[in-house]
């Protein structure tokens, strides 16, 4: 039977949901104008004042932030309270040029904490149940933000951060957990880790996986639950926006709810701006309704994904996302193709691969590369040659299909491609170097 963690709000008729969110967005719009001159002063750039927003349908009127602003703004001007009001702070590992860096307050957190535990009520925790948290801890968003979930849900909560990969299964041996929240290349690999023990999924108590961080196909996605025997949820979210939690999975587990009391999305054209209907590709666009130390209107995420309002069978109302297939910044062009990472994720685990690969992409001669490194499973392994020019031929005909251009694919023993424990680094571009 499907539980829910505020009925009143996930389960709410259209009506209110506008009605909560035309309110929100009245205060907010006010709130940002008033106390961050930054923003203030773009949509004085272009000619609006707090006057004009009446309601959602006037959200088109105010400007885009972008991460360009973000940085600009680093690392407190787009902040809208005194610092003293301020309890905590998250960031990203930013690799390149500076950090993201969000802001809350205590009732920020307190939001965020309820964001997080009906992703876990939706994917069937309760008091009852033991959660093991192996998202890092620290200023990643992954951790504390399903921990503060997982606590007001009054479940036994396991601060394990991620990494140490043998005791993380013996904890899950030992204290009985039965709810996992990881990233699903780590999943992965617990999965992987789990099967060199002797251990099949009977073996250990877990029923449920909260999984997210990072773009996963639906075929990891079958992968990771036949491997740990868990029913594996999707949760997206980002740290400008709090972290884990602005959309998760019900039962349906086909898109992800969003808090749309707590966040308006729209998907734009991710080159005019042009707000898209429903159902079409496109940009996500998010506005923090509430959050007061880091108030982002009209935020462009430069996640490509696609919304539907379609009925969901397990009653909750707010519109879906869709699996987001990658970031733009994330999409490579290769040859002038667009080519998303996950496609080549899908064509490796549609011909039995797991997700151990990268992908390596060069210029020579002003012609782009595409490289594809595979791990043999375990299974497969063999150092017949014949066999392996096959798959490979396999391989690069499957790509082919799939992307429109032609890879060199290299199949490598197994366990010989870095796991990951947080995010994997699937892509070299080595173009960018
Ligand atoms: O990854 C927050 C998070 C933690 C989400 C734990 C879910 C679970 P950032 O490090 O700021 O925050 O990265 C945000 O990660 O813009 C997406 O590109 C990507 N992302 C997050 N969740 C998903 C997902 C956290 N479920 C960026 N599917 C976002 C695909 C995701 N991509």
């Amino acid at each position: 039977m499907e539980r829910y963690y505020q009925e009143d709000i996930e389960c709410a008729p259209r009506e209110k949901i506008l009605e909560i969110q035309n309110k929100k967005i009245v205060e907010q719009v006010k709130h940002a104008w008033d106390n961050v001159p930054y923003y203030r002063a773009k949509m004085e750039e272009k000619g609006v004042t707090p006057e004009d927003i009446k309601g959602i349908d006037d959200l088109h009127k105010l400007p885009f932030l972008s991460k360009a602003d973000l940085r600009d703004a680093y690392p407190t001007g787009l902040v809208g309270v005194p610092l003293k009001d301020c309890v905590r702070i998250h960031s990203t590992s930013g690799t390149t040029g500076k950090r993201i860096m969000g802001f809350y307050t205590k009732e920020d957190i307190e939001l965020w904490s309820d964001c997080c535990a009906r992703a876990l009520t939706a994917a069937g925790a309760t008091d009852e149940d033991v959660v093991q948290i192996s998202y890092g801890y620290g200023l990643f968003t992954g951790g504390f933000g399903l921990h503060g979930g997982s606590e007001k849900l009054g479940c036994l909560t396991i601060p394990m951060s991620s990494g140490n990969t043998e005791r993380q299964i013996m904890f899950i041996k030992d204290l009985s957990a039965t709810v996992i929240c990881c990233t699903p290349s780590y999943a992965a690999y617990l999965g992987e880790t789990m099967k060199e023990m002797g251990l099949g999924p009977d073996d250990i108590p877990l029923k449920a996986g909260i999984l997210g961080a990072e773009a996963w196909s639906e075929e990891m996605r079958r992968d990771i639950e036949k491997t740990m025997g868990i029913k594996a949820y999707d949760i997206y979210g980002l740290t400008e926006l709090s972290g884990p939690g602005v959309a998760y999975e019900c039962s349906a587990q086909n898109g992800m709810h969003i808090n749309e009391d707590h966040f308006v999305a729209e998907i734009i054209d991710p080159n005019t701006g042009e707000v898209l209907p429903d159902g079409t590709k496109g940009e996500l666009v998010f506005t923090s309704l509430d959050r007061k130390a880091f108030p982002l209107l009209r935020y462009r995420t430069r996640d490509i994904c696609v919304l539907t309002r379609e009925k969901c069978s397990c009653g909750r109302t707010h519109v879906k996302m869709a699996k987001p297939m990658g970031r733009s910044d994330d999409m490579l062009i290769i040859r002038g193709v667009n080519v998303f990472p996950s496609q080549i994720e899908t064509v490796l685990l549609n011909n039995g691969y797991q997700a151990n690969y990268q992908i390596i992409v060069d210029r020579k001669n002003n012609t782009d590369s595409l490289d594809v490194h595979v791990e043999m499973t375990p299974e497969m392994f063999t150092d017949d040659v014949n066999e392996i020019n096959k798959r490979q031929a396999d391989l690069v005909a499957g790509l082919k299909n799939m992307l429109g251009i032609k890879a060199k694919v290299t199949l490598v023993a197994p366990k010989s491609i870095e796991r990951s424990e947080g995010k994997a680094v699937r892509v070299i571009d080595k173009r960018k170097i």
